[in-house]
């Protein structure tokens, strides 16, 4: 398959809501190809009248690696339509295998078009707030490859986003958070665990977008990457994830 099929085909996937074969196994690909794969998935979600709303990296912290078995970070595109407003409740069907994951989420307060320092990221980072991302691999028993997981955007699915609130840089990397289900916690971390400082995200998305020749925009999202493991979600899951100081969030599923 050429890259532009490959893109239609984990595009089909998702909509479809059906498992593949890793597209790896039958196609030679590099990761930059990965990645080109990734942004032309996006052109068929915008050909429909979804629109970029944000950014997220994945495995920013050890847990994620050691779960999923790909130590190297990546990057991935959301859009409008992976939204779920905080409190809705969802059909479990959308999905093939839906995990859920504790995340934090940022808010771009001016255009990042360089890469960031730390020391200037409340000139481009004013608020955060606590989120759950959903992750639903398009591939059979949710298992790939670098490579694979990069062309099928990262897994991105859903996310629902907490109150958002200013950006607290003095205690942003000593954070306690938990997943619970049910009113049980499954998942307990602490944001320490996103590459020491979750707003290392996003200077890494900073780097990472320039090189692509790409702008984070003002009032986009960006999602740093989970501080646990992902749990799977079965019917009638109540998903709440809980930030030290900021609250919590939670949606459901039928
Ligand atoms: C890939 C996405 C990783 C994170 O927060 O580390 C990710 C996956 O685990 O399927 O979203
Ligand atoms: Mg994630």
């Amino acid at each position: 398959m050429t890259n532009q099929e490959i893109a239609k085909f984990l595009d089909k996937a998702a909509q479809d809501a059906k498992a593949v074969e890793q597209v790896s196994v039958h196609n030679n690909f590099s990761l930059e190809e990965a990645y080109e794969i990734q942004r032309l998935s996006i052109k068929e979600r915008e050909a429909r009248g979804e629109k970029i709303v944000g950014y997220k990296l994945g495995f920013t912290s050890y847990a994620k690696m050691e779960q999923m078995g790909v130590h190297d970070l990546i990057w991935g595109i959301l859009t409008d339509e992976m939204t779920i407003q905080s409190g809705d409740e969802v059909n479990l069907d959308r999905w093939i295998h839906p995990r859920a994951e504790p995340e934090i989420a940022f808010k771009v307060k001016k255009d990042i078009t360089k890469p960031i320092a730390l020391a200037e990221i409340s000139t481009y980072i004013d608020e955060m707030a606590v989120a759950i991302e959903i992750i639903d691999s398009r591939y059979k028993n949710f298992k790939f490859s670098l490579k694979d997981v990069v062309a099928d955007n990262c897994s991105s699915t859903g996310y629902v986003i907490g109150k958002w609130q200013d950006l607290d840089i003095e205690n942003i990397a000593d954070l306690n958070i938990s997943l619970k289900i049910n009113d049980e916690i499954v998942e307990k971390g602490n944001s320490s665990a996103i590459l020491d400082n979750p707003l290392k995200s996003v200077i890494e998305l900073s780097r990472l977008a320039s090189e692509a020749g790409l702008t984070v925009k003002k009032g986009q999202v960006i999602l740093a990457g989970a501080a646990t493991a992902a749990v799977y979600l079965k019917n009638n899951n109540k998903i709440e994830s809980e930030l030290e100081n900021f609250g919590k969030v939670e949606f459901s599923v039928k």
